[in-house]
């Protein structure tokens, strides 16, 4: 087996990697490997992105959930103070971000049956209503939902769909989305994509998995043709039956930022601000992020996900606040409409089942 820097070296001239190769980069841990690991990522995402960076507002607009998933502060069983904003109080966010500069809203929920019922009509009829107001892009995490509400999201505006795994293997998926199909998820993306939805996988980090099963999640993400795709560190919740893990650091997140870039180029790769808050952003952009995602307006009551409250109400998950970190960094924010060209470009890849 070739070692790491030479590892890293084929993987940025675009050769493909083999599974124990790729374990190989996720088990790297010395200082110079990983810083190395870390140059040659950026080198590659600045090839192909140049000096750009994209920035998504997030509106978590329903935090009702009749799922009771092991690691999530909003599990059906956790007690807590649920909100679900109305239609008016979305379009009046989704239209405040776009003003101030993001390149897309993402809207997330909740598995709210409210927004399920009847054909998903809430949901659809939200998503049509934010893309009657906003040029920008449109993601929508709604949760698993049934294979014939996609062709309606699309129709409805959707850019982007996204659902994320967590765990590439079984037993694990069970263990944390607790009385869900693996497979029912796993084709979430798929009907997606056959609908002409681009689609986001992710995978967490630190919940017990191996550098093995990391590393998987990493290739099936790839090979799976989702266009984005993300890595986020588990943050333990009150109430939860994880709570009391210990927390990881975010390195094996950032290592697997690059690891991802490293083997697959040109896709789009967060950064969240909903792990660390505003302290996390610059080391996943050095990392070989290109997305900085979950920024979140002030004093509107809305909540981040792993992260309910960190870094909100002080105003550091702003739009703005973000937009002069990254002119701090030397990098730009994308216009929207060379955001707009890269979903043309993706979408017009995806190979849509009519
Ligand atoms: N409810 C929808 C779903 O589960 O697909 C969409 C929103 S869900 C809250 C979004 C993602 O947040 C989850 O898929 C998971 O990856 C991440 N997440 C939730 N709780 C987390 C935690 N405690 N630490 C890190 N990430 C977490
Ligand atoms: C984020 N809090 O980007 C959001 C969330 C859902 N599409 C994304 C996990 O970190
Ligand atoms: Fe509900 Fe999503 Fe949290 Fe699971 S991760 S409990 S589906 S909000």
């Amino acid at each position: 087996m070739s070692d790491v820097f030479d590892l890293i070296k084929r993987a940025e001239n675009g050769s493909a990697l083999t599974l124990p190769e790729v374990e190989a980069l996720m088990a790297a841990d010395s200082e110079d490997e990983v810083s190395e690991m870390y140059a040659a990522a950026r080198r590659v995402r600045d090839r192909v992105f140049g000096n750009k960076l994209f920035i998504y507002g997030f509106v978590y607009f329903s935090t009702y959930c009749k799922n009771n998933c092991a690691f999530c502060y909003y599990r059906r069983t956790n007690d807590l103070h649920r909100y679900r904003k109305t239609k008016d109080e979305v379009l009046k966010l989704s239209t405040s971000l776009e003003d101030a500069g993001v390149n897309l809203v993402d809207l997330t929920m909740g598995e709210d049956p409210r927004m399920y019922a009847d054909g998903h009509r809430n949901l659809i009829d939200l998503v049509q209503g934010v893309r009657d107001e906003v040029d920008i892009g449109i993601m929508v995490s709604p949760g698993a939902i049934e294979k014939d509400a996609f062709p309606k999201l699309r129709d409805a505006g959707a850019d982007w769909f996204a659902c994320y795994q967590e765990t590439h293997d079984r037993e694990l998926f069970s263990k944390l989305r607790l009385e869900q199909d693996y497979d029912f998820r796993i084709n979430q993306r798929k009907w997606a994509m056959e609908a002409g939805i681009l689609a986001e996988d992710g995978m967490l980090v630190g919940l017990g998995e191996s550098v093995a099963e990391r590393a998987e999640a990493i290739v099936k993400m790839g090979e799976s043709g989702c266009d984005q795709i993300r890595a986020m560190t588990f943050v333990p919740q009150k109430g939860t039956p994880m709570e009391t893990i210990v927390p990881h650091d975010s390195t094996d997140e950032l290592k697997a930022i690059a690891v991802m870039r490293l083997l697959y180029h040109d896709r789009l790769i967060p950064g969240s601000l909903d792990v660390e808050g505003i302290a996390g952003l610059k080391t996943r952009v050095d990392a070989g992020a290109n997305v900085i995602t979950s920024i979140i307006p002030p004093y509107e009551e809305l909540a981040g996900v792993a992260q309910p409250e960190l870094n909100i109400n002080d105003g550091h998950r702003s739009v703005d606040y973000v937009i002069n970190m990254i002119e701090d960094m030397g990098k730009h924010v994308a216009s929207n409409s060379e955001y707009r060209n890269v979903l043309n470009e993706r979408k017009a890849k995806l190979k849509v089942v009519s």
